[in-house]
C-alpha cells in the first residue's frame, strides 16, 4: 500500500481505456453551441423520461418558491445544502474518481458511505454510471459517446437521458471490460436493490429527518430536501458534460471539446477542470492542482482521508509529464506562461 503513485509516462493509459488523444484533429466549433442548442432526434425520444423530468422541474420550482417565500425552516435549507455536498461527493469521489476511473483505492467503510451517498444523488446505479462514463472517455465526441457534445449543448446536458442510446454506444461499450465493477460487492448490492435504495436515500430519508428532528412539514421537506436539492445536484453534474465541454480554456489539449471551467469546478465540487481530466483521467485530483485554490473539495477529502490510510494508492501525473503535454498539445493560455518563465 502506498499513499501516492506518481505516473511519469502514460503508465496508466491502457488500464483506463483511453485513446491517444494526440491523434485528434482540431474539432472545436464554438459558434455551433447556439445552432445546436436543442438538437434532438425526435423519433428516438423516450416520452416517459420527458414527462418525469418535466414533473421533477415543477417540484423543483415549487421547492424554490417554498424557500424564497419563507415557508421553509432554516434547518431544512441547511440540511439540503449538506445533502448536496454528500450526494455530490457520492458522485465525484465515489462513482467518478473511485469506481469509474480507479484513480485511488478506499477501505470498505469509506466505500460503503460513498455507495450510500451515490444513491442519495440518484444518477443511476454505480455500475451503470461508471459504464457510461468509461464509454464517454473512450469514445469522446463520437456517436459512441453517450452524451456526445457534438450533438449539441442540450443533448450533452440532459437530452441524452431522454432519448434512446445511439447503437454505437452499446457497440462501443461491448469492447470494454466492466467486470471489476461488479466484483465490488457494494456495487453489485446497490445495482440489485437500486430503486428501493434510491427511494429510501434520495426521498424518504431527506423527508423524514426534517419532519422528526425539527418539525418541518412533510411536503416542504419532500419538495426542498428531496426534489429541489436533487434537481440542483443533477444540473450541477450535467454542467460538466455541457458547459465544461463548450466554454473555457484548453491548456492541456486544444484538440478536444473538454475545457477548464472554474464555474463548473465550483458547482461540481472540483470536476470543472475537464480538459486536464480528459488528458489524465487516472489522476485522483481531476485537475493539475488540488485543494481549496481550485474549488476542488473532492480532492481535499480524498487527501485528508489518505492521512489515516482510509484512502490509498492515490494516482497522479508527474509535473514533468504534465508540462510536456502542455507544450505539445495545449492551447496558448498556458504554453505562453510556461515559455515566459
Ligand atoms: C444522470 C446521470 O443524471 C448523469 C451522469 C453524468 C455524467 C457526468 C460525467 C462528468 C464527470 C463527473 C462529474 C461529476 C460531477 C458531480 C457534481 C455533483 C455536485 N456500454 O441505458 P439503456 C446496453 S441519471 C455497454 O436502457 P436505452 C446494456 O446491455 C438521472 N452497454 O439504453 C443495456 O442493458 P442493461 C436519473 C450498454 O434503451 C442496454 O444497452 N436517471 C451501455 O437506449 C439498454 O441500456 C435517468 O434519468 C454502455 N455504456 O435507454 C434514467 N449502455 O442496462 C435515464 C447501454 O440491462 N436513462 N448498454 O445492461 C434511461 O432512461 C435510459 O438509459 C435511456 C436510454 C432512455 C436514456
Ligand atoms: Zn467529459
Ligand atoms: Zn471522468
Amino acid at each position: 500500500r502506498e499513499r501516492f503513485i506518481i505516473a511519469d509516462d502514460d503508465d496508466f493509459a491502457d488500464e483506463f481505456h483511453i485513446h491517444d488523444l494526440e491523434e485528434r484533429e482540431l474539432k472545436f466549433r464554438p459558434k455551433e453551441i447556439y445552432k445546436d442548442l436543442v438538437n434532438l432526434d425526435w423519433s428516438q425520444v423516450v416520452w416517459r423520461n420527458v414527462i418525469l423530468f418535466t414533473l421533477l422541474h415543477v417540484y423543483f420550482v415549487y421547492g424554490i418558491y417554498l424557500v424564497l417565500s419563507g415557508q421553509t425552516a432554516w434547518q431544512t435549507v441547511c440540511f439540503s445544502v449538506v445533502l448536496y455536498w454528500f450526494g455530490g461527493l457520492g458522485i465525484t469521489m465515489g462513482c467518478h474518481r473511485l469506481w469509474a476511473h480507479k484513480s485511488y483505492k478506499a477501505v470498505f467503510p469509506v466505500r460503503f458511505v460513498l455507495m450510500i451517498m451515490q444513491t442519495l444523488a440518484f444518477q443511476n446505479s454505480i455500475y451503470e454510471w461508471s459504464r457510461d462514463h468509461r464509454v464517454h472517455h473512450k469514445f469522446t465526441e463520437t456517436d459512441a459517446d453517450p452524451h456526445n457534445a457534438k450533438r449539441g449543448f442540450f443533448f450533452a446536458h440532459m437530452g441524452w437521458l431522454m432519448t434512446r442510446k445511439h447503437p454505437d454506444v452499446v457497440r462501443g461499450g461491448k469492447t470494454l471490460d466492466f467486470s471489476d465493477l461488479m466484483e465490488d460487492p457494494l456495487v453489485a448490492f446497490q445495482h440489485k436493490y437500486y430503486l428501493l435504495l434510491v427511494l429510501l436515500c434520495c426521498f424518504v430519508g431527506p423527508t423524514l429527518i426534517p419532519v422528526f428532528l425539527w418539525n418541518e412539514h412533510w411536503l416542504t421537506a419532500l419538495m426542498v430536501s428531496g426534489f429541489m436539492r436533487y434537481t440542483f445536484v443533477l444540473h450541477f453534474t450535467w454542467t460538466v458534460n455541457s458547459l465544461a465541454h463548450y466554454v473555457g480554456t484548453k491548456p492541456y489539449d486544444k484538440t478536444m471539446y473538454a475545457t477548464e471551467n472554474p464555474l463548473v469546478a465550483y458547482l461540481a465540487m472540483g470536476e470543472g477542470w475537464h480538459n486536464y481530466h480528459h488528458v489524465f483521467p487516472y489522476d485522483y485530483r481531476a485537475s493539475e492542482f488540488g485543494g481549496a485554490s481550485t474549488s476542488n473539495l473532492t480532492t481535499g477529502v480524498i487527501e485528508f482521508l489518505s492521512r489515516f490510510g482510509f484512502t490509498y494508492d492515490l494516482k497522479a501525473a508527474s509535473d514533468s509529464l504534465i508540462q510536456k503535454r502542455v507544450l505539445r498539445t495545449g492551447d496558448a493560455t498556458k504554453r505562453r506562461v510556461m515559455k515566459n518563465k
